[in-house]
C-alpha cells in the first residue's frame, strides 16, 4: 500500500469508529469497540501493520497520522463513558428523592436502670443536705461488718445462713450493709461527719417477689456535739418528702439494732393511698421504710471517737424498695430482667 493509501485507510478507520461510537448505546458495547479498533487484533493495528512495507522517509507522517488517530478514538470512547456515567448519575438522582424535611430514624439511646436513677436522686436529696459521698469495698471483713458495729459473735446476722463467707479467708464476707464503709471513714476523718454511702450489699436469702440476694442500700451518718433524736427525725422527714415529692406523716416504732441506741423503724404514710389502705401498704396505711437510731457509743468508741464529746445518727433503707415504691414496680426481680419493655419504661 502506498502512503496515500495508507492516510486515506486511517482516516476511514477513524470515520468508522466515530460513527459506530456515536451509535454505542452501552459502556459493553463500548469496550467491544475499542477491542475492535484498537485492540492487539483491531483494525487501527493491522493498518499499522501496512508501515513496515514503508520506506524510512515514508514511515513517520504515517506514523504520526496513526497516532493522532488512536487518540481520537481513545478520546471518543473515554467522552462515550463520561457521557454513560452522567445518564447513570441522572437517572438515580431522578429516581432517588430525598426529603430532607422527613423526621430522621434516630438513634436508640439506652436507659439508666432505675436502680440508678433512685440511687443518684438519693445522692442528690441528701447532698443538699450536706452529706457527702463515701464508698467502699463490696468485699469486707468480719471486723468491718459486723464488729465494728457492735454485732457479737453469735448474732443470727452472722450466721452462714445470712451472710455469704468467701473461700479467700475465714473471715472475708461479701458485706451485708453499707455501714463498713462508715466505719471506715470515721477511722479516717474527723468529726463532725456528713456521709451517705449508696451501694451494693449481699444477704443469703430465698429469692421472692421482695427479696433478692443482691440488693442496694443507702446509709447515712451523721457525727455532731449534742446530736438529737429529733435531727434524725427532721433530716428523713426532709428526705421523704422531696423523695416522694409531697409531705407524708411519718412515725418512729421502737426498733433494736447492735449499732444503734436507741433504734427505730421509720414508717411513713402509704404515698399511694395516703393512708386509706392499699394493696401495696397492705390495707395499713403505712409502710416501713427505713431503720435508724443514734450511734451506739460503743461504735464510737471502736473507731477512737470520743462518745463524751461527739454523738450522732444514722439510717439505712433500701434502695431497691425505694425504687419498687416510686416506680410502683410489684417484683424486685424486674431490676434483674434486663427486659427491655420493663426498662425502658424509666
Ligand atoms: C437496717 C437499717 C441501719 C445504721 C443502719 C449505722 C452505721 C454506723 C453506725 C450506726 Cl457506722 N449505725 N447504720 C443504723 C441504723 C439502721 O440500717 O434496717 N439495718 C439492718
Amino acid at each position: 500500500m502506498s502512503v496515500d493509501e495508507l492516510k486515506e485507510k486511517l482516516l476511514q478507520v477513524e470515520t468508522d469508529a466515530v460513527a459506530e461510537l456515536e451509535r454505542a448505546d452501552t459502556t459493553v458495547r463500548l469496550e467491544e469497540l475499542r477491542l475492535e479498533f484498537l485492540g492487539q487484533k483491531g483494525t487501527l493495528t493491522m493498518v499499522l501493520r501496512g508501515l513496515g512495507m514503508l520506506s524510512k522517509e515514508e514511515r513517520p507522517p504515517v506514523g504520526e497520522l496513526a497516532n493522532r488517530v488512536k487518540e481520537r478514538i481513545a478520546s471518543e470512547i473515554s467522552a462515550r463513558k463520561e457521557h454513560f456515567y452522567r445518564l447513570e448519575l441522572e437517572r438515580r438522582l431522578s429516581g432517588e428523592t430525598l426529603d430532607v424535611t422527613l423526621p430522621g430514624t434516630g438513634l436508640a439511646l439506652g436507659h439508666q436502670h432505675p436502680l440508678t436513677l433512685v440511687t443518684e436522686r438519693i445522692i442528690e436529696i441528701f447532698y443538699g443536705m450536706g452529706f457527702s459521698l463515701a464508698v467502699g469495698p463490696e468485699v469486707e471483713t468480719e471486723y468491718y461488718n459486723f464488729d465494728a458495729l457492735n454485732t457479737p459473735a453469735d448474732h443470727p446476722a452472722r450466721d452462714e445462713q445470712d451472710t455469704f463467707y468467701t473461700d479467700a479467708g475465714s473471715s472475708v464476707v461479701l458485706r451485708s450493709q453499707t455501714s463498713t464503709v462508715q466505719i471506715r471513714i470515721m477511722e479516717q476523718q474527723k468529726p463532725p461527719l456528713r456521709i451517705i454511702s449508696p451501694g451494693r450489699v449481699y444477704r443469703n436469702e430465698e429469692i421472692n417477689a421482695r427479696k433478692y440476694p443482691i440488693f442496694h442500700q443507702v446509709e447515712g451518718l451523721l457525727i455532731d456535739r449534742d446530736v438529737t433524736l429529733g435531727q434524725l427525725k427532721g433530716t428523713l422527714n426532709e428526705f421523704i418528702r422531696v423523695f416522694f415529692g409531697r409531705p407524708l406523716k411519718t412515725r418512729f416504732r421502737p426498733d433494736f439494732f447492735p449499732f444503734t441506741e436507741p433504734s427505730a423503724e421509720l414508717d411513713s404514710q402509704c404515698p399511694f393511698c395516703l393512708g386509706d389502705g392499699c394493696r401495696t401498704c397492705g390495707h395499713r396505711g403505712w409502710l416501713e421504710l427505713l431503720g435508724c437510731g443514734m450511734v451506739d457509743p460503743n461504735v464510737l468508741k471502736g473507731v477512737g471517737i470520743d462518745p463524751d464529746i461527739w454523738s450522732g445518727f444514722a439510717f439505712g433503707m433500701g434502695i431497691d424498695r425505694l425504687a419498687m415504691l416510686k416506680y410502683g414496680v410489684s417484683d424486685i426481680r424486674h431490676f434483674w430482667s434486663s427486659d427491655l419493655r420493663f426498662l425502658e419504661q424509666f
